[in-house]
């Protein structure tokens, strides 16, 4: 990383940005700037216009967004492609205006179709209908990548996007209603094996297949990416590692210790039925995950723990 330049990290509280954060600081920048959402609205264009020309960050990573899991998105739609729309588009402009090179965009494989072929190639975007819990959310992450690709080709300037798929760890949301699965299942285990209840309640058939990918290693995609001097305009972040909901909730089972016997509700949504990104163009350029899915769970379920023994768990946002 060039030490030497500013870093805008939008989004920097949620578990992405602050991710990113880190990471940044590991490679030794320093110029790191952030802004509560108090001090800067970015679904406001004007306020994020004149943030941006006060600022006038070298670097821009967009973690910025509003989140949840398929029961947040499927009783939400509008909301989520209003705000992820609006963020989208303040933060391109405004970062272009201010004379910003670089930005990267992240998104979310759900902006593929929902019957993509699998492991989903970034070149299945726009080639069929999409999932529609979360069509909301995923037209305006599309937006999103295509205002990159269209600054980049009208204006010269370096912005491009990363599609992570499913993404947990340090500094998740645990709001058992519209977080999204893997720490869903994690504050649910936890609750049942301290209350001593006999059953965990858990959404769907168990059916769908998910791929999972710690947030480090996110960051990690994402710093490796900056670093590219000519970055293919979009590019896919996954694990490789296809579990389903069935399977996942055992690994936290196991990782919690929880006894309680699993109640699979049927009447809520599997949503798609499988997500697989194809990540081998990034592979191809030399980054690979660290962190393997056992592991990563196991060090989240201690994190979530120290996180309730100190009062600061995460419920909503
Ligand atoms: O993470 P999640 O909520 O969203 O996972 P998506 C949903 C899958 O887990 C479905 C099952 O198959 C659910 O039926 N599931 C089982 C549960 N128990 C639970 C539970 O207690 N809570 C939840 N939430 N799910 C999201 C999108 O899709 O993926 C977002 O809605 C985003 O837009 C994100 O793209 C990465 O994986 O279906």
């Amino acid at each position: 990383m060039d030490t030497a330049h500013s870093y805008y990290v939008a989004g920097h509280r949620g578990m992405v940005g602050s991710a990113v954060v880190r990471a940044l600081r590991a490679k030794g920048c320093t110029k790191i700037l952030t802004a509560r959402h108090s001090e800067l609205d970015l679904t406001n264009q004007a306020a994020t216009r004149a943030w941006f020309s006060e600022h006038k960050p070298d670097v821009v990573i967009v973690a910025a967004a509003k989140v949840g899991g398929i029961g947040a998105n499927s009783a939400a739609n509008a909301v989520f492609l209003y705000e992820n729309l609006m963020i989208a588009a303040n933060v391109v402009d405004a970062a272009y205006r201010a004379g910003c090179k670089r930005l990267l965009f992240l998104g979310s494989s759900c902006i593929y179709p929902r019957m993509a072929p699998q492991p989903i190639p970034e070149s299945a975007l726009l080639t069929a209908p999409l999932e529609k819990t979360n069509e909301g959310y995923a037209l305006a992450k599309i937006s999103g990548l295509k205002l990159c690709e269209f600054y980049r080709r009208q204006f010269g300037v370096c912005y491009h996007s990363l599609m992570p798929t499913n993404l947990y760890g340090t500094g998740d949301n645990y709001d058992v209603v519209g977080g999204h699965v893997l720490p869903t299942m994690i504050r649910k285990f936890e609750l049942a094996r301290t209350e001593g209840a006999p059953f965990v309640d858990l959404w769907g058939t168990g059916t769908p297949l998910r791929e999972f990918l710690h947030v480090d290693d996110l960051a990690e995609a994402c710093l490796y990416a900056l670093e590219m001097e000519n970055p293919p305009d979009l590019m896919n972040v996954g694990s490789g590692r296809e579990v389903t909901i069935r399977q996942l909730a055992e690994i936290v089972r196991t990782a919690t210790g929880c006894p309680a016997e699993i109640r699979w509700d049927a009447s809520k949504p599997d949503g798609t039925p499988r997500k697989l990104c194809d990540s081998s163009l990034l592979r191809s350029f030399g980054w690979t995950p660290k962190i393997d899915l056992e592991e990563g769970i196991a060090r989240t379920v201690a994190e979530y723990r120290e996180a309730l023994a100190r009062g600061d768990i995460r419920l909503g946002h």
